[in-house]
């Protein structure tokens, strides 16, 4: 089974043959991150564009999301690697106002098949919860997703949040997603940026001086 053939499932947003494709083409040999970073985040990449374009609308871009998940769920046991130590916890959210949640489920299972233990708050999270669950769970790091540029203002408003409830300073923030750049996380004050999922682990484990 071909990458392309799995770019093409997830282009049409056919969920059952995309699923069908990647375990197809998993069982032939490709590797689960070729499978992830030359088939699918490509399509979702094309599906952008051509939403962009004027030539896809917001039900296909969802039917295109459920197809993407659909190879996520397979590839997922095959991404993360087998560690036991737990290195932190990382609580993980999209920003308020934001729906977007692929991306910030690879990064939530890169850094926990890296050894971290996620607490995922899942979309649309207020500055508040993020907040709450800080100095309830008394975690490592925060970890915020945002896809819009629109919301880029909730992850400086989560900032602002964390500070006025005092608990900036016992937390290390990472941010990431589409338009979220090295130069805005030094501009809102997070600790580290990730252009991808891969790279998140290795941005968190830096910043809390682990291995
Ligand atoms: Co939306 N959407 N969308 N969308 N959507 C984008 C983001 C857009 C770029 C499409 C476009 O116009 N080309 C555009 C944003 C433009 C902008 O702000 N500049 C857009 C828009 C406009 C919108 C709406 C406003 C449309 C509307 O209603 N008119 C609306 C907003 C809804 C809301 O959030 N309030 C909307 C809605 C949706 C759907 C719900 C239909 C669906 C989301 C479904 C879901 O997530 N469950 C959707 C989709 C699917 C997309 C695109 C096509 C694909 C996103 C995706 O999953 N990519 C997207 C176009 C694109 O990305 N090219 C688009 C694959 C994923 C693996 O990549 O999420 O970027 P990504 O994650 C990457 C990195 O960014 C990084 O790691 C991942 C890869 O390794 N990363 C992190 C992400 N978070 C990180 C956190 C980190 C570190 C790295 O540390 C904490």
């Amino acid at each position: 089974m071909s990458l392309e053939t799995i770019y093409d499932a997830v282009l049409r947003g056919d969920a059952p043959t995309t699923a069908a494709d990647v375990q197809a083409a998993l069982d032939s040999g490709a590797s689960a991150e070729e499978v992830l970073h030359q088939a699918c985040i490509p399509a979702m990449t094309e599906v952008g564009r051509l939403f962009e374009a004027g030539d896809k609308f917001i039900p296909e871009m969802m039917i295109a999301a459920r197809a993407m998940q659909a190879a996520v769920n397979i590839l997922q046991p095959l991404l993360m690697e087998a560690e036991v130590e737990v290195l932190g916890t990382v609580v993980l959210g999209t920003v308020v106002g934001d729906l977007h949640d692929i991306g910030k489920n690879l990064v939530g299972m890169m850094l926990e098949g890296a050894g971290f233990q996620i607490i995922d708050l899942g979309t649309d999270v207020a500055p508040e919860t993020f907040v709450k669950v800080v100095q309830e769970h008394n975690p490592d790091v925060v970890a915020m997703s945002a896809l819009l540029t629109t919301t880029m203002v909730s992850v400086t408003a989560t900032m602002e949040a964390l500070i006025e409830a005092g608990v900036r300073d016992k937390v290390k923030v990472i941010i990431g997603g589409a338009p979220i750049t090295q130069e805005f996380a030094d501009k809102v004050g997070a600790d580290g940026f990730a252009g991808d999922a891969g790279g998140a682990p290795r941005v968190v484990k830096a910043l809390l001086g682990v291995e």
